[in-house]
Parts: C-alpha cells; sequence; structure tokens
C-alpha cells in the first residue's frame, strides 16, 4: 500500500510487538467496509439496526466498565515533568515504554490488526495532519471510516517520506488496572490499550486532534482548540464565523446546528465542526479555523426532534450507535430522545429493560458516530483546504450562578484570560463525580498535551500574531434561578446572543463597561417571541459582585499551581479585575 519507509518500519516493530495472526490494510473502499461490517455482526461486536428505517446504522455496546474517557489514565510522557504540567497525569517516555510495552507483548495473537491510515483536516490543505492508527478493533476502524479520512486518500498525503502520528490501539483485556491512554509528544506517538470506548481509542480524535495537535501548534505557530464552528448567515446572506469552546457534553454540537427561532426569518446556522477547531494566522492578518473531523461523536441523550433535529437527521443512516438502548423493531431510544420509551427495550447493557424501570435504558454518555456531510446544516465550506475566517470566539461553561447570559473580553489578554479562567459542573464525558465545578481553561483542561501555563503563553504570543484578532465572548446558557429552574431557554434561543456578539464584532451595538467585561443593554438583547420576564432578563444580565469576589480565591489558587509557567500578562488581567471588583 505504501513505500513510505517510515510506516512500513514502525509497522514492523509494532507487529513483532503485538504478534497479530493477520495484518490487513484499511484502503477506504465501500466494499471492505462492507465486508468489515458484516464481519462484526456475525461475531457480535455489532448489531445491524433496521434496514429500512435506519440504513446502513449500527448499535455497539463497550463493556459496562468502559463508557467513557478515562482522565486518570491518561498520561503526557515527555521527557521532563515539567513539560507535562500540572493538569496533566506525567509518565517518562522511558518508563511509559517499559511498562506498556510489556502489556502490548503478544497482545494481539490470535486477532487480526487493522491498518488504518488516515488524515485529520481536508486534504491536500496547509492545515492537516496524517496519521496511521494500528488497531485489533473492527469498531474502531468502522469509527475511524466515519470520523476521519481514511485510506488511499491519506497514504498519497503522507508520500514517500512523510512524517505522520503513530498511533497503537489494543483492546486486549479490557482491564482497568492495565488501562493507558498515552501521549509522546515529542516522538508523534500515541498508545491505547485495555479500553474500546471512543474518546480513548479512536485516536484521531481527542488523543491527536487536541493532545497532540495541541503540541504541534505550538511549536508550529498555530493553535489547537476545543472548539465548534459555526457560520451565521443573514438576511442579506454574508456569513460569519465564530468558534466556541464548551467543556464536554455542555452543548456544543447543538449550538454548531442550532436552528433560529420564528423570529429570525433568513437568518441560518451553517456547521462547520461541532467539537475541534485547528486555527491559523493568514497573511490577511485573521484567524482561519478548520475542522479536522469528517463526522461527529455527539452524545445522544437529549438529542432529539427539539433539541437539535439536524443532529438526529443526521443519524438516520451510515451511522454507528454506541451504548444506546435498542427497541423491538431494532431502532433506537435514549432519554431525551422523547418522552415515550416502547414498553420493552434492551438496555445498553444487553438486559431487557421495562417502561417504569429506574435504570437509564441508554448510558448518560452513550454516542452516535456519524458523518458530517448527512447534516442537514452542513456548510458547504466545512472541507474549504483554506477554512473560514473567524471574527468571534466564544468560551462557555454550566455555571448555576456565578457568569451571566455573555459579556466581551475588553481586548486579547483579556479573553485569554476569561478562557483560562473558565469553570464548570462537570458531566457525564469522563469519568468521575458529575456535577463538580472544576476550573477547565478554554475547555481544554483533558487535551491539553503539555504545560497549561505554555499553552496559556501560546495563546497570549498568537494574539500578537493575529493583527485582525477576533473578539472574545463568554457565555452561559446554564444559570439556575432560586428554585433550580434554568433561567435561559436555550438551543434555537441562543441565536439571540450570537446575533449580539456579531453585532459587537460589525462595530453595530454599544455595551455596559462592567468589571468583567462588556454586558449587553437589556434592549440590545432580543426576546421577542420569549416568555421571559424583563426581571429575567435583567438578572440574566447582571454581574454580582461579592459572587466574583468569591471567584478571585479559586482563580488565584487555580494560577499559583502553574508558578513560573503563568505568563505575566494572566496575572495582571487577575490584579486588574481585583482592582475593578474593589472600585
Ligand atoms: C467528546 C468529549 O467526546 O469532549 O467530544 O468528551
Ligand atoms: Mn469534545
Amino acid at each position: 500500500m505504501t513505500k513510505n519507509q517510515k510506516v512500513l518500519t514502525w509497522l514492523d516493530e509494532m507487529v513483532k510487538l503485538t504478534q497479530p495472526d493477520e495484518v490487513i490494510w484499511i484502503d477506504g473502499s465501500d466494499e471492505q467496509k462492507k465486508a468489515l461490517e458484516n464481519e462484526a455482526c456475525a461475531t457480535g461486536e455489532m448489531i445491524a439496526l433496521n434496514s429500512e428505517k435506519l440504513p446502513g446504522c449500527f448499535l455497539h455496546r463497550t463493556a459496562t466498565n468502559d463508557v467513557a474517557r478515562v482522565e486518570n489514565k491518561t498520561f503526557i510522557c515527555t521527557t521532563k515533568e515539567e513539560d507535562a504540567g500540572p493538569s496533566n497525569n506525567w509518565m517518562s517516555p522511558a518508563e511509559a515504554y517499559d511498562k506498556v510495552g510489556k502489556l502490548y507483548e503478544g497482545s494481539m495473537k490470535g486477532r487480526k490488526m487493522y491498518v488504518v491510515p488516515f488524515i485529520m483536516g481536508p486534504a491536500k490543505s496547509e492545515f492537516s495532519k496524517v496519521g496511521v492508527e494500528l488497531t485489533d478493533s473492527i469498531y474502531v476502524v468502522l469509527n475511524m471510516l466515519i470520523m476521519t479520512r481514511v485510506g488511499k486518500i491519506a497514504l498519497e498525503e503522507i508520500g514517500d517520506d512523510g512524517d505522520f502520528t503513530k498511533c497503537l490501539h489494543a483492546r486486549k483485556d479490557l482491564n482497568d488496572d492495565e488501562k493507558y491512554i498515552l501521549h509522546f509528544p515529542e516522538d508523534n506517538t500515541i498508545w491505547s490499550i485495555n479500553s474500546g470506548y471512543g474518546g480513548n481509542v479512536l485516536l484521531g480524535k481527542k488523543c491527536l486532534a487536541l493532545r497532540i495537535a495541541s503540541y504541534l501548534g505550538k511549536n508550529e505557530g498555530w493553535m489547537a482548540e476545543h472548539m465548534l464552528i459555526l457560520g451565521l448567515e443573514n438576511p442579506k446572506g454574508e456569513v460569519k464565523y465564530i468558534s466556541a469552546a464548551f467543556p464536554s457534553a455542555c452543548g456544543k454540537t447543538n449550538l454548531a446546528m442550532l436552528i433560529p427561532p420564528t423570529e429570525y426569518k433568513g437568518y441560518k446556522v451553517w456547521t462547520v465542526g461541532d467539537d475541534i477547531a485547528w486555527l491559523r494566522v493568514k497573511e490577511d492578518g485573521r484567524l482561519w479555523a478548520v475542522n479536522p473531523e469528517a463526522g461527529f461523536f455527539g452524545v445522544a441523550p437529549g438529542t432529539s426532534e427539539k433539541t437539535n433535529p439536524n443532529a438526529l437527521h443526521t443519524t438516520m443512516s451510515n451511522t454507528i450507535f454506541t451504548n444506546v438502548a435498542l427497541k423491538d423493531d431494532k431502532t433506537v431510544w435514549w432519554e431525551g430522545l422523547d418522552k415515550n420509551p416502547d414498553d420493552h427495550m434492551i438496555d445498553w447493557k444487553g438486559n431487557d429493560w421495562y417502561k417504569g424501570s429506574e435504570e437509564k435504558a441508554a448510558h448518560p454518555n452513550s454516542r452516535f458516530t456519524a458523518p458530517a456531510k448527512q447534516c442537514p446544516c452542513i456548510s458547504k465550506d466545512w472541507e474549504n483546504p483554506e477554512g473560514v475566517p473567524i471574527s468571534a470566539m466564544v468560551f462557555g461553561g454550566r455555571r448555576a450562578k456565578t457568569a451571566p447570559l455573555v459579556y466581551q473580553a475588553f481586548d486579547w489578554n483579556h479573553g485569554v484570560f476569561v478562557g483560562a479562567t473558565m469553570a464548570s459542573e462537570t458531566t457525564a464525558a469522563a469519568t468521575g463525580a458529575v456535577g463538580v465545578v472544576r476550573r477547565d481553561p478554554m475547555a481544554m483542561r483533558p487535551f491539553v498535551g503539555y504545560n497549561m501555563g505554555d499553552y496559556f503563553a501560546h495563546w497570549i504570543e498568537m494574539g500578537k500574531k493575529v493583527k485582525n484578532q477576533p473578539k472574545i465572548f463568554h457565555v452561559n446558557w446554564f444559570r439556575l434561578d432560586d428554585e433550580g429552574n434554568f433561567m435561559w431557554p436555550g438551543f434555537g434561543d441562543n441565536l439571540r446572543v450570537l446575533e449580539w456578539i456579531i453585532k459587537r464584532c460589525d462595530g453595530e451595538v454599544d455595551a455596559k463597561e462592567t468589571a468583567i467585561g462588556y454586558l449587553p443593554e437589556a434592549k440590545d438583547i432580543n426576546v421577542n417571541g420569549l416568555d421571559l420576564s424583563e426581571d429575567t432578563l435583567n438578572e440574566l444580565l447582571t454581574v454580582d459582585k461579592e459572587i466574583w469576589k468569591g471567584e478571585l480565591d479559586g482563580i488565584k489558587e487555580f494560577f499559583a499551581t502553574f508558578g513560573d509557567k503563568l505568563p505575566k500578562e494572566l496575572s495582571d488581567e487577575l490584579n486588574g479585575l481585583e482592582e475593578r471588583l474593589n472600585k
């Protein structure tokens, strides 16, 4: 398949290490994909779904101990511990290769190794990177075929001498104690063992497109961010692009595919990406972005005709569902799809489930893997090798009280501070307690492949290179009233906030200056057609100085963990905020 000696030599070594019975190159063809689907269905690894209602769709159930990303088993393996920084687990490359190398020994005996060459990003784009994933899981191959550009196209991109990210995955026996997701940024290598769950094993996604890419981006002068990219078209047909970072399972997919409220005639949201953005400065001084992925690995629960019809329609064919419930007619169901589950289904663990059961039918982190090109609102530029120009960058978290509905940073460095101090209540996308507030800078806490202090410094440096800087904003769709109800309707109505953001970018609307940034005047958020009282809107747009003073301590404590790696610009911003709050 290739003459690239770097690929062949490495493959040889990995074959010697893992000792598969057979090595199969994935070429990206439909015939090969069909054959693999049949094989996976024959072994029970996948279940073919109703071919009329969900053509080309399959269900997969992971092991019950293997349902989310395992951050405590995820390591950055740099020569110096300091280079991994305080937010990552660290292991030295020597120890990691030795310890986990032993686990790989003979791990593919009796199994087949699939060689999956893939591109992250459109072919022939300066943004794109190639990887080769070796895996013994057909589920992984079939997911990679949706999430990335696989096969001959990728080998052409690597050429006879090109470099690539070396990705090795073995399912082994899913032993939790021997589960490792290792990144070797200095060697452009990823090792994953003993997991079969998406984020841990589709190595192009979090491992390459965020952890390794963030490291490459720092060295090569670009950025890899946990951001959706959307184009907002106004009635004049002008499209402005926004990228937005939210922690896992906080609605990036929904925002990326938003359907405008009925009052917004002539407006349209186009999806470029729902999870990851790679950003570069171009000659025009602007930041341009591509979505490195080719599919969506979205959270199923909560996705419905009401919350995200575009996502739902994307998943109607050629989609792999993971850990959702199976209906008797061989279609699928999850909590929040509708209020009307069937009387009998098979739950995500493979057990009978009856209506009224206390147990969830689908796992809270159950997923769909669907081709982006099937999305009804996919942007015509989603595969443009040049990317799309970004007008605004948005940060957001799940905060019950602190953050207002929206505010704008004073300038780039202040925007970096706003991103760096983001916090959110945790969700089911990673193992661990749900609902605990944690600092999640730029929604990248689990995904920065190097020292987070250096990552902040990289953001500051990028600001100097971007002459036409996007404006930076913070949003919070999740503010609660005293009874614990959401105050803002969210979903399609979030367009009302995006409209203000774009108007700010175009200099079309004033704002009030507060201690934390520029906030909208209530009159400038269009609430026509909304059942939202004036009091509620005012409340959503207030900054409670006392709560924010409390926030300062948390920020100081967090910043202290970076020691002298914290850029001075960010401590200056913190001092500035403190002064403004005390004024
Ligand atoms: C994801 C995540 O799967 O952030 O996108 O966990
Ligand atoms: Mn994500």
